[in-house]
């Protein structure tokens, strides 16, 4: 009943076949390792199936990156900044292809598969520009006839290790950002999602022959973390390793990356809240919570867990919500009618019910939803419908991510200092808002004492956030930035640069040695 589209059409379009090689250098397919069946959560179904990579393949590719790094490297930035900008155009042509098969293989709405796809284009667009912003600075020397500047410098090879929940976009703010610096990538996707990986390799590999350029720039191993990802980790060539995904995977990363004194961009979990103060709009924060808490199914990082509200306009906001919730249509997500999809997979379903569990016994009380939908009518097994539960914010559930679209309501008593001490009362530290139309209330909320996250809006969600400035968070979530502002500046080597043209010897800080 559910499938009722032809996913065989978006693999052909986009070059898939019923069994693809998981490996590439950029030129050359490879793929010596298990072969493993890639299911849609829409029905279980098998989509197509997967040669990952063995090890012999991951040694072909980094000595190709390794390789292309030299060439790349002297490649004038702007040149680079070219070729990301046609990879957008490229992104653009397969734009729908490419948003329909994101949503084939993790289950998140078309519309936000499509959004997905956008976010790919907006970076390829910001890169291009930012490829001739790649601003060094410069000061005055204490030296008579001395010049002192700041040089960026290519980094080397980049491994990207990407989540499902955003299968594609994640990579390209990663590899656009990381090729205009001059470093070529090497991306291993997560193992639920290696189609949209093969799919978006394929796509860029068409930019770089028709620029006749070499094997090794961008590059995909597809294969277990346990494997392929911990090669990436230990490996004394990649400088530096993006990981998205759990804080206990992104702890044993960092770990084995600083043993060899590499580099990590971490963007690990997040326990999201948003506070609902006695000034806010109810209406406006009751919407934004809607699509933060649901959207993705509440597989995003930046999905809203929690909500802080006032005692005040608690029973208001609740009902409201609640009639909210009681409209969302749960379906195909291939479907402009679902607004809500399955989970990734039934082991997803399975965690999320084991966290119901837990938050009963511990206390808090499941006013909405929670059940799994019967597979009669919903094949497949991965679709539920969203929770809401009451509870205190000290629940040791409340203090973990739960990937799944539960969400918590936690009632305040007093000021929003109360409200701010609640929200950052958890060990996670990415996303963040506040609903208010009290600018005192906002300012306390964005100052040194407010929120401790990396994200924090007013009358703004915490999910869906732009390219344009840096994405990242604190405390468990890792401290990685991506995407816009000056995160480019992680993927370079920074190089202090001292010029002397007095035609004598003059040392720092006075000092006399004749
Ligand atoms: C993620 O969930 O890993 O802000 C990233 C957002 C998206 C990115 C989410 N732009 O929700």
């Amino acid at each position: 009943m559910l499938n009722q589209y032809n996913y065989n059409e978006v693999l052909q379009q986009l070059g898939l076949e019923n069994i693809n090689l998981g490996a590439s250098d950029g030129q050359q397919w490879l793929g010596h390792g298990k072969t493993v069946d890639v299911l849609t959560p829409i029905d279980g179904s098998r989509l197509a199936s997967v040669k990952q990579a063995n090890a012999d393949d991951y040694e072909q590719i980094i000595a190709k990156a390794a390789a292309a790094f030299n060439t790349w490297r002297m490649v004038p930035a702007p040149q680079r900044g070219e070729i990301v900008r046609q990879l957008g155009e490229e992104l653009r042509k397969n734009k729908e292809a490419l948003g329909k098969l994101v949503t084939i293989e993790m289950g998140k709405s078309i519309q936000e598969g499509l959004g997905e796809v956008q976010e790919m284009i907006d970076i390829c667009d910001y890169a291009c520009g930012q490829s001739r912003m790649l601003y060094g600075v410069q000061t005055h020397s204490e030296r008579a006839r001395h010049r002192m500047f700041e040089q960026w410098h290519p980094l080397g090879i980049v491994g990207i290790i990407s989540a499902f929940n955003f299968p594609v976009a994640v990579w390209s703010w990663n590899l656009c950002i990381a090729l205009i610096c001059g470093d070529v990538c090497v991306w291993k996707p997560a193992s639920a999602t290696p189609l949209t990986a093969i799919a978006c390799q394929k796509i860029i590999e068409k930019v770089l022959k028709a620029n006749g350029l070499p094997a090794g720039i961008a590059c995909l191993i597809t294969g277990k973390g346990s494997e392929i990802g911990e090669r990436l980790n230990l490996d004394r060539r990649i400088p530096l390793i993006s990981y998205t995904g759990s804080t206990k995977s992104g702890i044993h990363i960092s770990k084995v990356v600083a043993e060899r004194l590499g580099k990590t961009i971490l963007e690990l979990g997040g326990n999201n809240a948003i506070i609902v103060t006695k000034n806010a709009d109810v209406t406006l924060a009751a919407k934004n919570i809607l699509f933060g808490a649901v959207g993705t199914s509440g597989q995003r990082c930046t999905s809203t867990r929690r909500v802080i509200i006032a005692e005040s306009v608690y029973a208001q906001f609740t009902e409201l919500l609640l009639s909210y919730y009681k409209k969302i249509t749960i379906g195909n997500p291939l479907s402009e009618g679902s607004l809500m999809g399955p989970l990734v997979d039934t082991q997803a379903v399975d965690t999320m019910m084991k966290a119901l569990d837990a938050i009963r016994s511990q206390g808090g009380k499941i006013i909405y939803g929670g059940e799994r939908l019967p597979e009669d009518k919903y094949p497949g097994g991965c679709y539920v419908i969203p929770a809401i539960a009451e509870v205190t914010n000290n629940l040791a559930i409340v203090q973990e991510e739960t990937f799944a679209p539960i969400l918590y309501l936690v009632k305040y008593k007093g000021d929003v200092e109360s409200a701010i001490k609640i929200q950052n009362d958890v060990p996670q530290g990415l996303s963040s808002a506040i609903f208010t139309n009290n600018l005192i209330e906002s300012e306390q909320f964005l100052s040194h004492a407010g929120s401790d996250c990396g994200i924090a809006n007013v009358n703004a969600g915490t999910s869906g956030a732009e390219i344009g400035l840096a994405f990242g968070g604190e405390k468990e979530t890792g401290g990685g930035r991506e995407s816009g502002s000056d995160a480019w500046k992680v993927y370079m080597r920074r190089q202090t640069n001292t010029l002397n043209w007095s035609e004598t010897t003059a040392l720092a800080q006075g000092i006399k040695f004749d």
